[in-house]
């Protein structure tokens, strides 16, 4: 017989103890960790209450299928509640990420036509492989001023910044600039903006913002600045095109970018466009970067992996004769590394729902809108779910082994990453451009643990070396 939702294990019963408990073994920073911990202590299935965050969590692939058919028309995923209060106490509107229901839907209809759209990949891929050879002349050049053939360094910033220009680019159809050698100050305040928007949101998951506020705590202080920031300079971006596509009437057969299309087409009110253009470069510069400094990381570790990239890259370059588009189409090795970075170092700690009908995991009932978490980081370090988890492997995603939901790094269904397509063909093409340049390489081969500031980061700087090849 299915057991009640009652008998699901873990510790549900005394919230107050339990963010006490958390709060002593620094659960803020490990989420991730705790939630190892707990699948091993309660098995694949445990229920969770801290402060008032309360969840059933899942890890096994067959329970991942059961939870996504399980989330109806309009998914709905966990309220952030800081980012929420954000918008509430400054009157903003809410974009794509915060929306619910049909309000969700008809905006996210549109914007998924010009932003994950298959088509729009070849709209991409000139301006992403621009900037990807841009950022490579800039390591070149401090290769060449360094006198010792090789730049060593903590990527984290540089890859912000490419980041920045590389998601900018695709939104506004201009160059931000911010590659150069002396960075607007607007432009990394921004950047330093959106990594204390990440970092103070992670304590209000489990204390709620307004009594945060109430308390004057730094939190909530920190995040309104944070937010301001990432507002005023998009509100910047965004007005300055705002004003080119007032004035001029199509600018030459070029392709002018998501947001000109989007206010083009007048099939979004402004504001909402400009509440989601807001999220998508809010959205786009942290992720991408750390997902990069991450397989950069993982490389450094295997130069044999590197000359199979390598290897795989330059036949792709061959006999795709210059076809940037076509060229992407032959590298499912440097696809697959990325899928295997996402699958140790996951931005997203776990993917959630709140299901709309009663399903059964693990053979427990599990009442219509229950909030139903799928343990991302947790999945991909199982050995019941992926051989040999430990190791970096690649070809793991080539063929012969078991994929049924495993790559769920940027989510699932209607409601998965809006900003896939433009982050995943960022990525593929900065590792073209990086394998065909550089060898990677580390001073130390300690294994970098990792921190949760809401998206999961590396806990100290990541320092590589590269060098011409
Ligand atoms: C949502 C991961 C890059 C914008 C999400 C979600 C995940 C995710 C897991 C939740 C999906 C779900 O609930 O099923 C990632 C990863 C990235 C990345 C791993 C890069 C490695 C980006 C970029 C942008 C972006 C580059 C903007 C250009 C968004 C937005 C949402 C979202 C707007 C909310 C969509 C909605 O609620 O409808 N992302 N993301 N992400 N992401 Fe990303
Ligand atoms: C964080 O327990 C841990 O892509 C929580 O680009 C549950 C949770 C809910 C939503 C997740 C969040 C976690 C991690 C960061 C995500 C977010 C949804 C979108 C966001 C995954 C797992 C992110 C980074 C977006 C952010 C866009 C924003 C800055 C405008």
């Amino acid at each position: 017989a299915t057991r009640s939702f009652d008998e699901i294990p873990g510790l549900w019963k005394n919230s107050v103890a339990n963010i006490y408990r958390f709060w002593k073994h620094d659960g803020f920073r490990n989420v991730h960790h705790i939630m190892l911990k707990n699948f091993q202590t309660f098995g694949p299935i445990y229920r969770e209450k801290i402060g008032y965050y309360e969840s059933v969590n899942i890890i096994m692939p067959e329970d991942a299928a059961i939870l996504f058919k399980a989330e109806g028309r309009y998914p709905k995923r966990m309220m952030i509640e800081a980012w929420i209060s954000y918008r509430d106490y400054r009157n903003r509107k809410y974009g794509v990420l915060l929306k619910d229901g049909e309000d969700w839907k008809s905006n996210r209809v549109v914007l998924n036509k010009q932003v994950i759209a298959p088509e729009v990949q070849g709209n991409f891929v000139p301006l992403l492989d621009e900037v990807g050879q841009d950022f490579m002349a800039r390591i070149q050049g401090k290769i060449e001023k360094s006198g010792n053939n090789k730049w060593t360094i903590d990527l984290t910033n540089e890859l912000f910044k490419f980041a920045l220009e590389s998601v900018s680019y695709v939104l506004y159809g201009e160059r931000l600039g911010v590659l150069q050698d002396h960075i607007k100050p607007e432009a990394q305040h921004f950047i330093d903006c959106i990594s204390l928007m990440f970092k103070s949101t992670a304590p209000m998951l489990y204390i709620p913002p307004w009594l945060l506020r109430r308390l004057g705590a730094r939190a909530w202080k920190d995040h309104v600045e944070a937010w301001d920031g990432i507002f005023s300079h998009a509100d910047r971006c965004i007005q300055n095109i705002f004003k080119q596509t007032q004035e001029e009437s199509g600018g030459g057969g070029r392709y002018p970018g998501v947001l000109a299309t989007l206010i083009l087409q007048g099939k979004l009110p402004l504001e909402d466009i400009k509440a989601s253009v807001t999220e998508l470069m809010a959205g786009g510069v942290d992720t991408t970067s750390i997902t990069l400094l991450w397989t950069l990381y993982e490389l450094a570790k295997q130069p044999e992996l590197q000359e199979e990239l390598r290897a795989e890259i330059a036949a792709a370059r061959a006999s795709s004769q210059g076809d940037m588009v076509e060229m992407l189409k032959m590298v499912p090795l440097v696809k697959g590394a990325l899928k295997e970075t996402l699958r140790l170092h996951p931005v997203a700690v776990n993917l959630q729902r709140y299901i709309t009908e009663d399903i059964v995991i693990q053979n427990y009932h599990i009442p219509s809108g229950t909030l139903v978490q799928l343990g991302l980081y947790a999945m991909g370090r199982d050995h019941r779910i992926f051989q040999h988890a430990e190791q970096y492997l690649p070809s793991r995603w080539l063929q012969g082994y078991p994929r049924y939901f495993r790559s769920l790094g940027f989510g699932f269904g209607p409601r998965q990453c809006l900003g896939r397509r433009i982050a995943e063909t960022e990525m593929q093409l900065f590792l073209v451009h990086m394998l065909e340049k550089f060898k990677i390489e580390n001073q130390e081969q300690v294994d970098m643990r990792s921190t949760f500031e809401l998206i999961i980061l590396p806990e100290k700087p990541i320092v590589l070396t590269m060098r011409p090849l």
